[in-house]
Formats: C-alpha cells, structure tokens, sequence
C-alpha cells in the first residue's frame, strides 16, 4: 500500500496508541499522528515509532484531521484512530477499492452483512442510524454508518472540499461536502473492536447536537 498515508488522531492516547503502532508495524505504512503540542504523555509514549508527529495548532478532532488530510503527501489517505477499534487487516480491502477507481471516498461500516460493532451503545446505534438516514434522504449519500469515520480517500480530492468543521461534525461533513462535489462514496463492511485503554473523548449529547446544526447549516448552504 505504498500510496497510502494513514491519519492518526490522538488525545490523551498513551496506552492505546503504542499498541496501535505496533500492530501496524508489519504494513510498513506511511503514518502522520496529529496531536496537541502539550499532550507529553501520548508524544512521550510514541517517541521510538517510526512516525511523523505534527502538532496540531487549533483543538478538536476535525482540526487534526484536516491538518493531517493537508500534510499527505501520497495519493491516498485513511483516517485511522488512535484507540485501537480499527482494525488494519481491513485497509487493504479499502486500498484496492481505491485504486482500482471503485470510489474516490471509501468508507468503513459496522452496519453491512459481515460488519460489526463491540463498541455501540444503544445510544451510539440510534444517533447512527438517525444520522445515516438524514444523510441519506437529503445529501442522498450513499453509505451506511456516516458517524464512523473510518474513511480511506483521495487526499488531492480531500483537500479541494473546503472542509471547515473542527469538532466531531467532520465525520458529517466529509461526506456530504465529497458528495455535494460529486466524488464517488462507498460503503464496505468494517468490525469496529472496543478500545484498548483510555476514555471516550466525544459525549453522544452534545456531540450529537452539535453534528445536527452542521448537517443543517451544510443543508442550506449552496453547492
Ligand atoms: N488530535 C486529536 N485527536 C482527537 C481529539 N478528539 C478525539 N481524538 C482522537 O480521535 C479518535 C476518535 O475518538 P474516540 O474518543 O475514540 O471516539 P469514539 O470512537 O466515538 O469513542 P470510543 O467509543 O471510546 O472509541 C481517537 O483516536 C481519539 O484519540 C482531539 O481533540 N484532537
Ligand atoms: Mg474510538
């Protein structure tokens, strides 16, 4: 997968991230973690790992991941967290669906046949499928777990979308802005395994709300 760059973000990752690397070592990927600059624990952590760190300069998950999307330098990109739900066996599937020209945007889901989540709640499962439809009825994306974001895609493609959204709403607006520019999106299944160690950095509530008036917002704005 020599084209590829994976995007790591992390906040407060010191436990999970280390065994993140490590089972990624056997890929021999190009890797980019986006961090804060005053996160020691997780930079202390990862020091020995043959990856690029880069700090990001505003805060939020959408921020790093839009820092991180700008400073790749292969073809393609693959959001990758830091906690280890995603699984890597799974990029290589993603990777030929893009560079076969499957799609321009491919998107993990624990919502197909042969797909799973360990990690849903109930609350987690309903905002999904919430989400999944309303982007389905009025943006007319074609996948099945929008709030995912385990997404392998054209980094050139990516960073002409104007994505903006610094807090988790970059999970709804990745998407939509890719579909709204009439990029191909697919869904494939994907196994979404618990996290290692560490906390949940996103709330179901406020996040939640927040991602509805950015779907809202994205609605109304034009092409
Ligand atoms: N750089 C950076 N990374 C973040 C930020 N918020 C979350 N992340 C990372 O983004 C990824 C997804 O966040 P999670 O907390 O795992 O969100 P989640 O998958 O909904 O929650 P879990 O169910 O606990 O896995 C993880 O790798 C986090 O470390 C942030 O503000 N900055
Ligand atoms: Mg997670």
């Amino acid at each position: 997968m020599e084209h590829l760059t994976l995007i790591v973000p992390a906040k407060n990752e010191k436990e999970s991230l280390p065994n993140v690397l490590d089972e990624l070592k056997k890929y021999n990927l190009k890797i980019i973690v986006v961090l804060e600059k005053d996160d020691l624990d997780t930079i202390n952590a990862i020091k020995e790992y043959d990856c690029k760190i880069l700090f990001q300069t505003n805060k939020g998950y959408g921020d790093a991941l839009l820092q991180g999307i700008k400073n790749v330098k292969t073809n393609f990109f693959c959001i990758f967290n830091a906690d280890g739900s995603f699984n890597p066996v799974e990029l290589q599937n993603m990777y030929d669906h893009a560079i076969k020209g499957n799609a321009d945007f491919v998107f993990g889901s624990r919502y197909m046949n042969e797909a799973l989540s360990e990690d849903d709640t109930i609350i987690t499962f309903i905002g999904n499928k919430i989400f999944t439809l309303i982007g389905k009825i009025f943006f007319s994306l074609p996948i099945s777990d929008i709030l995912y974001t385990f997404v392998l895609g054209n980094a050139q493609k990516a960073n002409t979308l104007k994505l903006k959204e610094k807090s988790f709403s970059f999970c709804v607006e990745l998407p939509i802005l890719a579909k709204k520019s009439n990029h191909k999106l697919i869904s494939v299944p994907s196994h979404e395994r618990v996290r290692i160690a560490g906390k949940k950095k996103d709330n179901a509530f406020k996040d939640g709300f927040l991602i509805k008036i950015s779907m809202i917002k994205l609605y109304f704005e034009r092409n």
